[in-house]
């Protein structure tokens, strides 16, 4: 009998917590096409600064990657995931323009602070390997899984923010999360008891972290 993936096991374990976080009334109303533009508006500024802060976590894994992993291809893919943020970046201050959301002079908000702060400490040459690459798979899968729902068969997305859902909803990007999750649970398979609890509870931080952040874009919040 085969054992169950780590990942696998968690998702079972945490179900409640990973539907949060991937099926949040901000996905719903972007969905069912209830959204507000200013919810929109307000998602864009602040994940607009979120990803200018991912890029050197992303960097950081990448570092990690070299100096720990005994697969070289483990490079190769977060090298090419890296790459499209250069392109992602570019999507939105175009987005944000087309909108006119003026991002020169967006604040960051607690909640997304919270998060850098997180990314942040994750950058730390004593974090591990196996913790960094299961944390960036988490965050990448939350966006995936929220974002192609939005653009599966009876979704009532508008027109106009139909590009976005593609964005992380895409089959490219899917397979970009199916690779960082056979890393990560590559080396899950092989962690220290500390190392599991340590990437357990960091990967719970980054469910409760992305509804603070979907929070963010609530109307009057
Ligand atoms: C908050 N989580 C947040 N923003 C993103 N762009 C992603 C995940 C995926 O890259």
């Amino acid at each position: 009998e085969k054992k169950m993936e780590v990942i696998e096991a968690w998702l079972r374990k945490h179900r409640l917590q990973y539907t949060g976080a991937t099926r949040h009334p901000f996905i719903l109303s972007l969905r069912d096409g209830t959204i507000h533009m200013s919810s929109f508006k307000t998602w864009l500024a602040q994940d607009y600064l979120f990803v200018r802060a991912f890029v050197p976590f992303v960097a950081s894994v990448l570092i990690k990657a070299w100096k720990e992993s005994d697969d070289s291809s483990d490079m190769e893919v977060i090298l090419r995931g890296m790459a499209s943020l250069d392109d992602e970046i570019a999507w939105f201050k175009r987005e944000a323009s087309k909108w006119d959301v003026p991002l020169s002079d967006v604040a960051p908000q607690e909640a997304n602070i919270n998060y850098c702060k997180l990314l942040e400490s994750l950058m730390r040459e004593d974090v591990g390997y196996t913790v960094a690459i299961t944390v960036l798979w988490g965050i990448e899968a939350v966006y995936q899984e929220s974002f192609a729902y939005c653009v599966e068969e009876g979704s009532k997305t508008p027109p106009e923010l139909k590009e976005t859902c593609e964005r992380w909803g895409n089959e490219g990007f899917g397979q970009y999360c199916q690779s960082l999750q056979k890393i990560a649970t590559r080396r899950l398979q092989k962690a220290s008891e500390d190392e599991l609890k340590k990437a357990e509870v960091t990967f719970l931080s980054v469910l409760e972290l992305e509804v603070e952040f979907w929070n963010m874009s609530r109307v009057n919040a």
